[in-house]
């Protein structure tokens, strides 16, 4: 049992991650109890911490300041900014790969959109002051090696200083107007939009921007990189014919109904669809393997990095074994 969260899928308990099935994704914005939980250390223990007092500092090669916020100040000093962003790991949907890929075998559910609430990033970098040659902001959380070695840190990924300047890139408190669960990274974290869950920090303690591409833990070697064109299930890529993730592919997903169901001979069909910080044009849906599709109705995202939600009703020609197939452009 993971506080706070209810039906969610353990796929490993040290670290703690787990996931949603599908059908619990239902929602247009994901409820804190069903947001999956990707753990690369061990989270602080944050229970009973004064929220406003809970300190961020700025750092790397290219800040002009070295100072520290605390949250009261965060919210004080910038404009609060509300937004509903879709959080997806970059291993999400893995567990299909053959030959299968090393980690935590997520299947469909290492995404969810709630809404977030916070500070712009961008807003708080023109506080502190940042230089000509800087070319990455990253972050250091207040989580600890799984080793436990307090001189490891689990992780420390960042984004282009171009990336870290849009609007949609928050330093947020709350989550669908309530503190961010434990979690998920209580007090403080990042949410960028559309780019892998790994560079939104959790439990947020420092920024930095650094005068190059950061070179943290997890940010080198083949970690949250992938080949820089197609290849085929198991091929040999070169390590330096590897790139980082950046923008999320496009993907779409079927939350109702669920899976195993049964039905009379039509149902509606529902999901979300995303395409990193782009937007979805359209859904189509196919009961038949593929071999014809129906275009389903589409929402427009409720803003930028929003998922965006479809529906459809499908009517099945015999009783029988049916698959829905969703499919977004
Ligand atoms: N400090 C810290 N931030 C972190 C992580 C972490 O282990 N430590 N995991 C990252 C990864 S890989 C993902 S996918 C998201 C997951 O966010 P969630 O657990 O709130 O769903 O947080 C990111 N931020
Ligand atoms: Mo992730």
């Amino acid at each position: 049992q993971i506080p706070g969260k209810e039906g969610l899928v353990v796929l490993n308990d040290r670290p703690v991650n787990a996931e949603t099935p599908a059908h619990l994704l239902d929602d247009r914005v994901t409820p804190a109890k069903r947001l999956f939980v990707r753990n690369n250390g061990i989270p602080p223990v944050t229970d009973g911490i004064d929220l406003d007092a809970w300190e961020l500092s700025f750092g790397g090669e290219s800040v002009e300041q070295e100072i520290t916020l605390s949250i009261g100040e965060l919210k004080e000093k910038f404009e609060h900014h509300t937004y509903q962003l879709q959080l997806e790991c970059g291993g999400n949907g893995r567990s299909e790969f053959v030959p299968p890929a090393s980690g935590n075998q997520w299947s469909t559910g290492a995404v969810g959109c709630p809404e977030w609430t916070g500070v712009r990033l961008k807003d708080v970098l023109e506080h502190v002051g940042i230089k000509d040659d800087a070319v990455y902001v990253a972050y250091y959380g207040a989580d600890v090696h799984a080793s436990g070695d307090p001189n490891k840190v689990p992780i420390s990924r960042g984004v282009p200083v171009e990336k870290a300047l849009e609007n949609e890139s928050l330093i947020a408190w709350a989550m669908n107007g309530e503190d961010i669960p434990p979690m998920n990274g209580y007090p403080l974290r990042l949410v960028i939009a559309g780019w892998p869950g790994s560079v939104a920090g959790k439990w947020l303690k420092k920024i930095v921007v650094r005068n190059q591409v950061h070179d943290g833990p997890k940010m080198t070697g083949t970690s949250y990189r992938v080949p820089a064109y197609p290849v085929s299930a198991g091929a040999e890529v070169p390590k330096e014919d590897f790139e980082i993730i950046e923008r999320m592919p496009v993907k779409s997903l079927v939350t109702f109904p669920a899976n195993g169901a049964s039905s009379g001979m039509s149902t509606d069909v529902r999901g979300h669809a995303w395409s990193g910080d782009r937007t979805i044009e359209r859904v189509d849906i196919s009961i038949d393997f593929g071999a014809t599709w129906q275009q389903a109705e589409l929402d427009a995202p409720v803003n930028d990095g929003a998922w965006q939600n479809w529906r459809s009703n499908v009517s099945f020609p015999q009783a029988g074994y049916y698959e829905v197939w969703a499919r977004a452009t």
